[in-house]
């Protein structure tokens, strides 16, 4: 599969790697929108968020746990903003679901 995500879980793009288990691998943005600004993704393939399925939760779950823990190491404390966005309205680029991490900036709503 030709899957940009899928060959940096595979090792064979590089990326800035900030941690990575059994189920997912988290590495810096590569046009970053915030002094931290990280991308946290599940290993196995899952297009877009409405591919998600039952079988998922738990996936889900620890993808969401990760990027809080990361956030915290990574001196987010006072704040940041976690976001995954859906196909094309949504503003997905990168069709392997991966949720932005952004912080150490004032951050603002609504996003554009
Ligand atoms: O976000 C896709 C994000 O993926 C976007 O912020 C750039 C980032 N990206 C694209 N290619 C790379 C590589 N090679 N390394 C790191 N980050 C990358 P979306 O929500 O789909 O618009």
């Amino acid at each position: 599969m030709d899957c940009l995500f899928c060959k940096i879980t595979a090792g064979e793009i590089p990326a800035k790697k900030i941690y990575e288990d059994e189920l997912v691998v988290a590495f810096h943005d590569i046009a970053p929108q915030a002094p931290v600004h990280f991308l946290v993704i599940p290993k196995k393939h899952i297009s877009t968020l409405n591919d998600l399925t039952e079988a998922d939760r738990e996936l889900a779950g620890h993808i969401l746990y990760t990027a809080q823990r990361l956030a915290n190491e990574l001196g987010c404390e006072q704040g940041y903003r976690v976001t995954m966005n859906c196909n094309e309205l949504g503003g997905q680029t990168v069709y392997h679901i991966h949720m932005h991490v952004l912080g150490q900036r004032q951050l603002t709503w609504p996003p554009g």
